[in-house]
């Protein structure tokens, strides 16, 4: 290689490069909080020298563990919350361990956990079922379980944990952590304030590594669907089905809310009202797709409109019956200005 002053230039360039992503990277072997390239991070192990976890640039972190007892940590939020998680990565456990949305609150003192991948032992399954929620291309099922005098942040104490735990596994994809959230507090299971939130890797008496970046994604763009709706009594459940399959599903409340569903499935759209009884109704007020918003009460089929009879409305905001308002499909634009 001919050594010239462009040569010399781009090495120092490279080499300022190389010393700038070292000193990012931190390798933790103890326990510890803090914050790392814009990120919150946790880590806490009961069995130290058993696990190493190395923050990466932005949202990401890698982590190995080897015969390891108890270990948790991630990248996320020191203040969690109703947020759109992006991750992404690789989740290789071997044995018993977990991929989760993982986070605490106070008042009361909750620890919850989204997972979305876990190794032998599927976690939540020894707790009470409250049923399930359907958000983010999956379903999940709602657990409680309860954990007597044991480590928290705010050191032992006696304390529920919330979970829901998606049916089939996945790494990668998005978290809408306030349909969880909504159905959690239907359920009568309500969080406090919010503590940290971390996209965690855990293992339990087990060995494994993991590579995951995490993200906040927008909820106002373009893509999914997001339906505005409330109801009259505060415990209607809707229903967002596409192509024939219910894509989302949400307890709503009494104020004029976005629920939104931002995965990609294509076909027909309908909302469904499918728990109706004395004092609930639902006031559907519109749906945006594809770019633009589609009016409940322009559209013609309604089955759960009362007009002498259930099923016999059009044209309506107002589901006091068990059905559905039809909303064309995906690829439809009604209003001739749309983003596909
Ligand atoms: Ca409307
Ligand atoms: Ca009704």
């Amino acid at each position: 290689m001919e050594i010239n002053s462009t040569t010399i230039v781009k090495l120092i360039i490279a080499a300022a490069a190389l010393a700038f992503s070292s000193a990012q990277a931190q390798t933790l072997t103890a326990n510890d909080t803090g914050y790392n390239n814009g990120y919150y991070y946790s880590f806490w192990t009961d069995a130290p020298g058993t696990v190493s976890m190395t923050l990466g640039a932005g949202g990401s972190y890698s982590s190995s563990w080897s015969n390891t007892g108890n270990w948790v940590g991630g990248k996320g939020w020191s203040t969690g919350g109703r947020k759109t998680v992006n991750y992404s990565g690789t989740f290789t456990p071997s044995g018993n361990g977990y991929l989760t949305l993982y986070g605490w609150t106070t008042n009361p003192l909750v620890e919850y956990y989204i997972v979305e991948n876990w190794g032998t032992y599927r976690p939540g399954e020894s707790g009470t079922y409250y049923g399930t929620v359907t958000t983010d291309g999956g379903t999940y099922d709602i657990y409680r379980t309860l954990r007597v005098n044991q480590p928290s942040i705010q050191g032992n104490a006696t304390f529920y944990q919330y979970w829901s735990v998606r049916q089939q596994k996945r790494t990668g994809g998005t978290i809408t952590t306030g349909n969880h959230f909504d159905a959690w507090a239907y359920h009568g299971l309500n969080l406090g304030a919010h503590d940290y939130m971390v996209m965690a890797t855990e293992g339990y008496q087990s060995s494994g590594s993991s590579n995951i970046t995490v993200s906040e994604g927008s909820s106002s763009n373009n893509s999914g669907i997001t339906v505005r709706a409330r109801g009259t009594s505060g415990n209607e459940h809707i229903k967002l089905n596409v192509g024939g399959t219910t894509v989302a599903d949400w307890y709503i409340t009494t104020n004029n809310q976005d629920y939104v569903y931002l995965g990609s499935a294509s076909g027909d759209i309908n909302v469904e009202f499918d728990n109706d009884t004395s004092g609930r109704d639902v006031i559907l007020d519109y749906i945006k797709v594809n770019g633009e918003t589609r009016q409940a009460e322009d559209m013609q089929y309604n089955t759960a409109a009362y007009d002498g009879g259930c099923g016999n409305g059009s044209y309506s905001e107002m589901m006091q019956c068990n059905g559905v308002i039809g909303f064309g499909t995906t690829s439809d634009c009604f209003s001739g200005s749309c983003s596909q």
